[in-house]
């Protein structure tokens, strides 16, 4: 990949990323993802395909409830709000082409200000999507996917598209439009929707059921839209207990892929799973993998941590190897990801303030994933791993336990075998002899 900057180069002193291998002891170079290796039949560039998330690297200044930011942007001066997007795409493209990620996603705010005016900010959007559309080519970089940002604007207090205000619901409509456009425009692959006000703060005065009927509705007329306008990608929905909203309707993905379900939304949409929403949700991020692949449905990640110390939404770059292997073990059990990637949804810390933490909080997260893909697939090359977990359903294989399977056993013939058979052997679920075995690839 090419560097490719603007008039101005804002990452100075950094060149563009290599991979160097796991003796390297240069900080600035990737250890573990040499982005042409192939493993179990794909290179880690394919099988991984990550994403750098506009929002959090070029619009998140490091402010917290208790202080305003820490991280100047030196793109962020001009006070003509095109002007000012333009200078950020320059800076957005010069670091994602140093870094030799391939895609990128944004929120249509991310990339340019909004104000309250609706054909002013569709004007915005259209500029800057033909300002990408020209960086995109000359870079090589692709967007993964394109999203609508309807949680942070005054309006969507109550919800967007679960507003009790149908007047709130039809202005979030007019953003997913632009923002629909905007990412078909630029060939982007995928569409998220997280929903992060799309639920209540208290029941008390809450309709829940018409609230979450809108939602669905919303979604249909929203993935019309697209698919009129030639859209082929896949649309995501993001699952996400709590945070900004006391109880969001996307819970996780149990929850996401029961609704999909009831509103007849399978055909069209997946889930782009978060590790840190899991967490808040009180699952493991492998859990809630593992629901979504058994429902044909694991679509994108979304990659973080939280921190375990507290329970809030901290965005922190991966960093668990144990961890991270288990979900790689998921995802290529899983045959991969369907149509998505691995979105750097994290951020650096409000006290990381040179411009290298970037860099290097990047480069941290591409390796663990490149590492943990590689130790996963080993793993199940060539360990007893698939045989061990195979081995303890058996008794399910032939004969009665088989016939259960195909429902062929009535409640009395199962009594009959029990009584048979007398007490079942003590079998061993083996699972410190797992967790050593995991721990010996590692
Ligand atoms: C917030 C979400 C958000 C989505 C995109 O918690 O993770 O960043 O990924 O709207
Ligand atoms: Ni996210
Ligand atoms: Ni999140």
């Amino acid at each position: 990949m090419k560097v490719v900057t603007g008039e101005r180069e804002y990452f100075k002193g950094i060149d563009q990323i290599k991979y160097e291998g796991p003796e390297s002891d240069n900080p600035l170079a990737y250890r573990w993802y040499d982005e042409n290796r192939v493993v179990a039949g794909k290179t880690l560039k394919d099988h991984l395909k990550f994403a750098v998330s506009y929002w959090h690297s070029f619009n998140g200044n490091g402010s917290d409830p208790f202080g305003g930011p820490t991280h100047r942007f030196a793109w962020d001066e001009k006070s003509d709000a095109v002007e000012r997007a333009k200078d950020k795409m320059d800076a957005a493209f010069e670091f994602m082409t140093k870094l030799g990620l391939p895609y990128y996603c944004f929120h249509d705010v991310d990339v340019v200000d909004y104000g309250n005016d609706i054909n002013e900010n569709d004007r915005r959007l259209q500029t800057l999507t033909d300002y990408a559309k020209q960086k995109q080519a000359d870079s090589g970089i692709k967007l993964l996917w394109g999203t609508a940002n309807l949680f942070s604007h005054e309006r969507y207090m109550n919800g967007a598209s679960t507003n009790p205000d149908f007047h709130v619901l039809a202005h979030g409509a007019a953003q997913v439009k632009a923002a629909l456009d905007a990412t078909i425009a630029l060939g982007g692959e995928n569409y998220v929707f997280w929903g992060g006000r799309e639920g209540y703060m208290s029941l008390i005065n809450t309709n829940m059921k018409r609230e979450q009927e809108h939602l669905a509705r919303f979604l249909h007329t929203a993935k019309d839209y697209a698919r009129a306008q030639g859209f082929k990608g896949t649309f995501f929905i993001e699952p996400k207990p709590c945070e900004p909203t006391k109880h969001q309707y996307d819970y996780d993905a149990a929850t996401v892929t029961g609704f999909l379900q009831k509103y007849d939304l399978l055909n069209d949409f997946k889930l782009n799973l978060e590790v840190n929403h899991a967490t808040l949700a009180g699952h493991t991020f492998a859990h809630e993998m593992q629901v979504a692949a058994d429902w044909g449905l694991l679509g994108s990640l979304d990659a973080n941590r939280g921190d375990e110390q507290n329970g809030w939404d901290t965005d922190q770059f991966p960093n668990n190897i144990t961890e991270v292997t288990e979900y790689m073990m998921v995802l290529l059990k899983a045959g991969g990801l369907q149509g998505g990637g691995i979105n750097f949804d994290a951020k650096i810390r409000r006290n990381s303030t040179d411009q290298a933490d970037l860099f290097y909080a990047h480069i941290g997260g591409a390796d663990i994933f490149a590492r943990a893909l590689i130790i996963a697939d080993n793993i199940l090359q060539k360990s007893d791993y698939n045989k061990i977990v195979t081995d303890r359903y058996a008794s399910f294989d032939s004969g009665e336990g088989k016939a259960f399977e195909e429902g062929k056993l009535s409640l009395e013939a199962l009594r009959d075998y029990a009584v048979k058979n007398g007490e079942p052997a003590v079998t061993s679920g083996k699972q410190e002899y797992l967790e050593n075995l995991i721990n010996r690839f590692i």
